[in-house]
């Protein structure tokens, strides 16, 4: 059987003759949260989405670039990424013929650091090319699921009271695994009690790295929980701290932030520093390196899952297409997009049914329409970047 990554490079080296990417355009649109988000590193009450669609064979593709404001999460912003791609990445790509996926990864590849403005890229790209050739993004990078597992991820709340609420307000609409935020003092009492009261739920934690190998006694207590995994307890570029830890808990870590690509992620397979692994495509630069983490864990029998960033629909479609290969075996951080927005930029919004599943849509590209009325009403900066 093919990997998934033999079929992308199949798939996307027959790119349209000449295909040229004849502008960029780069916008931030500032949407609203129904609720704050909070997490070990800050709390949010919107998000300014980054949103980038290139043009290129009569045909415009959508990507997102995850960053955030603040250089919390990532050393990623919206603006370090908005200088990046203006500067560098836009127009490495432009003007010249692109051959295939991976000429647009070489062409990226000087340029160090800074995954999440490549990533907007490529995503964009990916979904020109799969709109071109009429193909969904599912399929043309090799997916074979079209019913995707989700779970949801709950920030740090005001009061146990309402976590508890929230907790069972997400169960009863059907997601498959619970994700609860943790920081030191909102820890083991609430895990405690959310495992009390619901013993046979898919439970999970994320630290986003608040924790060090000092906590190791206050970290073991959460293999009293059955916990499905313990999500980045340590600091956010750590392997070698991670793989102490793990080899001192019967819980399985899964990193997050400190797995930027895929050579990362053979270091941390290769040193014990987990057992799971959060694929975001973001955070690795974009679906080549994605896809190669995925090969690479469905070879050695790792499971990995998609993260979210709290994306729009463009980035959430972008996520269900990766979701859909054979190795995302644990549910998604790919909720419904009324869990975080009013109203999404893509028409129709991401539904999760009641069996805890979203549906990879088989029309060409995203398999959405993007909103570009409600979009544009929301958009604060607006750049066209065209080849010199
Ligand atoms: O660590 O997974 C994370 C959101 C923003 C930044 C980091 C993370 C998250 C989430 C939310 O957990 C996932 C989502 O629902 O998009
Ligand atoms: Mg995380």
């Amino acid at each position: 059987m093919q990997t998934p990554s033999e079929v992308l490079n199949q798939n996307v080296a027959a790119v349209p003759d000449r295909l040229v990417i004849e502008k960029v355009e780069l916008r931030t649109v500032r949407v609203p949260l129904n609720e704050p988000f909070e997490t070990s590193f800050g709390r949010i009450d919107s998000r300014l989405i980054f949103l980038v669609a290139v043009n290129g064979g009569g045909e415009t593709g959508w990507g997102e670039v995850v960053a955030a404001e603040e250089p919390l999460y990532s050393y990623e912003t919206v603006g370090t990424a908005l200088h990046v791609i203006r500067d560098y990445l836009a127009p490495a790509i432009m003007g010249e013929p692109l051959r295939d996926i991976s000429d647009l990864a070489q062409r990226l590849a000087p340029f160090r650091g800074h995954n999440m403005a490549k990533a907007g890229l490529e995503l964009a790209f990916m979904d020109l090319l799969a709109r071109l050739k009429c193909q969904s993004l599912s399929h043309l990078i090799g997916g074979t699921r079209e019913s995707i597992p989700v779970g949801v991820s709950l920030g740090i709340q005001p009061s146990l009271d309402r976590l508890l609420e929230r907790v069972d307000r997400y169960l009863d609409l059907g997601y498959q695994r619970i994700k609860l935020k943790i920081k030191p003092g909102w820890d083991i009492g609430v895990v405690r009690e959310v495992r009390r009261r619901n013993p046979d739920i898919m439970l999970s934690v994320d630290a986003n790295a608040a924790y060090t190998l000092a906590d190791l006694d206050h970290l073991r207590t959460l293999d009293d929980f059955g916990l499905l995994m313990i999500e980045q307890p340590l600091e956010y570029d750590d392997l070698i701290d991670h793989a102490q830890l793990q080899s001192k808990l019967s819980t399985a870590i899964c990193l997050d932030e400190s797995i930027t690509g895929i050579k990362r992620a053979k270091q941390a397979l290769d040193l014990g520093s987990c057992r799971i692994i959060n694929i975001k495509i973001g955070r690795v630069g974009g679906y080549s390196q994605a896809i190669g983490i995925h090969d690479l864990c469905y070879a050695k029998g790792i499971p990995v899952w998609c993260g979210g960033m709290l994306e729009s629909g463009i980035g959430r479609a972008h996520n269900i297409a990766l979701a859909s290969l054979p190795g995302f075996v644990l549910p998604g951080d790919i909720s419904a997009s009324s869990r975080y927005f009013a109203r999404d930029l893509i028409v129709p919004e991401v539904t999760v049914s009641r069996d805890g599943t979203v549906i990879a849509p088989l029309g060409p590209g995203l398999g959405f329409n993007v909103d570009l009325e409600y979009i544009t009403a929301r958009t604060e900066t607006l750049m066209r970047l065209e080849p010199h």
